[in-house]
């Protein structure tokens, strides 16, 4: 009789070890795919093509794109610690700033008074890289916040100083950037208009700013609203 009673004893223990079993495997799965604001990550770079030195906030661009550019790398990490690949992500951007010269603006492309959202699918380490580019002299502010869903992933801010061919901001480069240039170049300086960072304005400086001149170059975008950056951030 006694096997009788076994019998039901040792189903119990294997019934109980398979939902224990299975109490792990919803376990190790349940936070795939969330994402973890604390693991993910918002970060913001400079991809240099201009001759400012590597690792500061000096951007020379152009509103074609053909000069340095604004990145912003979202990572998305789910509560288990692992990367959330192939996700769709949105991010709303927006940029405010305070030109060198007052009379100008900062322009930048693809942006509506300074905002814009966008989307994009993370890659194998769960990161999504957006990149932007503009037009005007002065300080630019970008802050921008992530989202999986309705799952908040990150935020950020990050401050630039931005100087273009299109020095007056306003997202084309024509002759009434020339005007801008020019004075500059007689007087040899100006923070705006050394697009080399040589620390002066010369001959070199020309040879930058004309192709983009001669090109016409431009993007559509909007001016950004105009705010006070922190003091002594940029030349
Ligand atoms: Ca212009
Ligand atoms: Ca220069």
């Amino acid at each position: 009789m006694k096997r009788w009673f076994h019998a039901p004893g040792l189903t119990t223990l294997a019934t109980m070890a398979t939902m224990a079993t299975l109490a792990l495997v919803t376990a190790s799965t349940a936070g795939a795919g969330v994402p973890d604001p604390v693991a993910s990550y918002c970060n913001t770079s400079v991809i240099h093509n201009d001759a400012c030195p590597v690792g500061s906030n000096h951007v020379v661009w152009c509103p074609a794109g053909d000069l340095s550019l604004i990145s912003a790398t979202i990572g998305v990490i789910d509560v288990g610690g692992n990367p959330c690949v192939n996700t769709t992500v949105m991010v709303n951007f927006r940029f405010t700033g305070e030109p060198t010269v007052t009379a100008n603006n900062l322009w930048v492309c693809g942006t509506t008074n300074g905002m814009v959202t966008l989307f994009g699918v993370t890659d194998a380490l769960g990161e999504v890289t957006f990149t932007f580019t503009g037009g005007g002299c002065g300080c630019l502010m970008m802050d921008f916040n992530a989202w999986v869903g309705p799952a908040f992933v990150c935020q950020t801010q990050a401050q630039f100083c931005v100087k273009s061919p299109d020095m007056n901001g306003n997202g084309t480069i024509n002759f009434q950037d020339t005007f801008q240039y020019l004075p500059q170049l007689n007087a040899g300086t100006g923070w705006c208009a050394d697009f080399n960072c040589s620390n002066s304005v010369n001959f070199l400086d020309t040879f930058q700013y004309l192709p983009h001149l001669n090109g016409a170059h431009s993007c559509p975008g909007s001016v950004i609203p105009i705010t006070p950056c922190p003091p002594g951030l940029c030349p």
